[in-house]
């Protein structure tokens, strides 16, 4: 966080952003920006990891003069168990999720539940075959098996790897990781397990080590947070994707468009905010029935216009090709526009902030999950079991609050930009020409000198948007194709990247390969849950070259990342064999030994390592070193 006051132009790159900022220093309205001001400069104890709260002996902060906590926890041991709970608090937001849509794709299979349906019947026949389920017979029969694969890695209680990972995960890599266990145990004489159980079990195991008095040593800590990053990357994520697309279909390409000015002044606006597909298909398919249409037009409106924030907004553009209104940051500033008759959130990533302020206008904030409550919010509870009902509810709550919209606060930037979105492994493939051969070729020949996964957020710390776009920008100029996720997919998406005329920022090889096969060079892979993908699609290439992930020219980077979500995913690919870049620091740098594990233990034993990087030239420079080391030993 800088130590002098920004101005207004520091805070983001995107014109609308200040567009809308310049309107809310104007009218007194309060953002992310003017709390984080207010809270700065942050303790430093948290910020380096050092303050403890596990018990009420403490809490204990440690400096050189108090180096233990009361019960005698050294720096390392206080630094591992706050990354670990933070750790767990993101595998568990992921899983969670994946549990809802596991539990609504039984009762599918069942018969239990009419509101959704099987969708795509050729992704469940090739789910069931990675299980040796028989695809022969009829489609709810396959169901009800991948159902219960599926729910067992949630409550399972034997010592085996999870379903999922066995059956997803690449051979190599799961020779890696039994060997790392078998190396860990002849160093130290103690257990420490990679592989995960169970999911719901890592991340209890992770919440019962980290209590008072239980495991005190970094390096099993942090051996558990990877058991459970791998639990989340290979489990509940994956299991999320995967049964998503069974039931909403499986992306495929098309063009979308984003930014704030995809709201219109003369329609109904929705907005669906969160991350659960379940709920925002729901909604878009009411708001898009022609009866509701009507109903809107009787209010004086000319239609209804649904768009997304954050993750669920990548859900619905990747499958619906629903507009997006912005990333994680844009979620006030939506509302600062005068024009969103109702802001529809479930879970995760969604301000408190949003209640007081949708109290300025007329927008109705609707919150709906069981799990989540907001100040100052309408709540209508979401059941999946009435899932048309009640999205015809909060459809037609939205319509009624048209008639109390404000015309002297209608104020929408104009920006909008195109993309082309929905690159499901499955759309990978099939664009190129149904093997991953085509893209390894051209990988050999250093057409494509590798591949960079970019992920995650927004953060006000960092200027809005500007690493994910430098970044990005100097990996293709460089020939690195990238790929990507959740906030950052939004950014690209606003910036042009993903627009097929970006082709002419890339360099010459990588322009050549996206021209050939009509796509942008940069792509966007989904939501975070889809964070899978990436990790799907190095296993096609890994195994395809009968390699592990770690010997594939490929990085990772979280470049703006806020979220505890974003710790474990990083995690769980840094256990997956890929260096993950990171920006801004995470809270450990209070203690040399977890920084020394993550940044260099890790290496040996998972061939994946995190390294901190501020600058984005310098971030993609280390990231083309790292690739053209690992193009050496191809
Ligand atoms: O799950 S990228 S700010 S919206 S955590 Fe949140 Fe980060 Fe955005 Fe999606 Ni992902
Ligand atoms: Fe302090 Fe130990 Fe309690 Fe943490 S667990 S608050 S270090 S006494």
């Amino acid at each position: 966080m800088p130590k002098e006051k920004r101005e207004l132009k520091d805070l983001s790159i995107d014109p609308a952003v200040l567009d809308i900022l310049s309107l809310a220093k104007q009218k007194n309205y309060e953002t992310v920006w003017d709390r984080l001001e207010r809270q700065s400069p942050h303790c430093k104890f948290g910020s380096s990891g050092l303050c403890c709260r596990n018990c009420v002996m403490g809490p204990c902060r440690i400096t050189e003069k108090t180096p233990k906590g009361v019960c005698g926890a050294d720096a390392a041991t206080i630094v591992a168990r706050n990354l670990i709970r933070a750790l767990a608090a993101g595998a568990a937001a992921h899983s969670d999720h994946g549990r809802a849509v596991a539990v609504l794709f039984n009762e599918v299979a069942q018969g239990k539940n009419k509101d959704y349906q099987i969708a795509d019947e050729a992704k469940l026949k090739s789910i069931a075959e990675k299980f040796h389920i028989h695809t022969s017979q009829d489609i709810t029969s396959i169901a009800k098996e991948v159902a219960r694969v599926a729910l067992e890695d949630f409550g399972k209680q034997d010592e085996k790897a999870l379903n999922f990972l066995e059956a997803y995960a690449p051979q190599k890599r799961k020779e890696t990781w039994q060997k790392v266990e078998e190396a860990l145990f002849s160093q130290t004489g103690k257990k420490m397990g990679i592989l995960p159980r169970n999911i719901d079990r890592e991340i209890t195991e992770c919440m019962h080590r980290t209590h008072m008095g239980v495991d005190n040593q970094a390096l099993s800590l942090l051996v558990q947070g990877v058991r459970t990053a791998l639990a989340d990357g290979w489990g509940g994520s994956l299991i999320a994707t995967e049964l998503q697309d069974v039931l909403f279909g499986t992306p495929d390409k098309k063009v979308i468009k984003a930014n704030l000015g995809v709201l219109k002044e003369d329609q109904v606006n929705i907005i669906v905010h969160g991350h659960e597909p379940i709920l925002s298909e729901q909604v878009v398919a009411a708001a898009m029935s022609p009866e509701m249409q009507e109903k809107a037009k009787e209010v004086g409106a000319q239609g209804i216009n649904v768009a997304g924030i954050c993750c669920t907004a990548n859900e619905v553009l990747m499958r619906l090709g629903v507009p997006v209104a912005g990333n994680m940051i844009h979620q006030e500033l939506a509302i600062m526009t005068g024009v969103v008759e109702a802001m529809v959130v479930d879970v995760q990533c969604i301000f408190p902030s949003l209640g007081p302020l949708a109290k300025c206008f007329h927008t109705k904030f609707i919150s709906t999950s069981d799990r989540a409550a907001f100040p100052e919010a309408v709540h209508i509870q979401f059941d999946e079991h009435h899932a048309r009902e009640v999205a015809q509810k909060i459809v037609e709550t939205a319509i009624e609050a048209f008639k109390e919209r404000d015309p002297q606060k209608v104020h929408i930037p104009q920006e909008v930009e195109e993309a082309v979105v929905g690159f499901s492994v499955e759309e990978i493939i099939k664009i190129l020409g149904g093997s991953p051969k085509p893209l390894v070729d051209a990988i050999l020949a250093g057409k494509i000198k590798g591949v960079v996964g970019i992920v995650g957020c927004n953060n006000p710390k960092i200027k809005h948007d500007a690493f994910h776009i430098s970044l990005t920008k100097e990996l293709i100029k460089k020939d690195i194709l990238v790929i990507g996720t959740g906030c950052w997919a939004i950014a690209a998406a606003k910036a042009g990247f993903m627009k097929l005329d970006a082709q002419a920022l890339a360099g010459e090889g990588l322009k050549e390969v996206c021209k050939a096969l009509d796509i942008p060079p940069v792509l966007h892979m989904g939501s975070c849950v889809d964070c899978s993908r990436m990790l799907v699609l190095a296993a096609a290439l890994a195994d395809y070259l009968k390699v592990d992930i770690s010997d594939l020219p490929l990085v990772g980077s979280a470049p703006e990342w806020t979220t505890e979500k974003a710790v474990s995913i990083g995690t769980y690919f840094v256990a997956s064999g890929v260096p993950v870049h990171l920006w801004p620091m995470p809270p450990i740098g209070g203690s040399e030994e977890v920084v020394g594990i993550l940044t260099e233990g890790v290496k040996d034993l998972l061939g994946g390592y995190f390294f901190i990087e501020e600058d984005p030239v310098k971030t993609a420079s280390r990231m083309e070193r790292i690739i053209m080391e690992k193009r050496k030993a191809f």
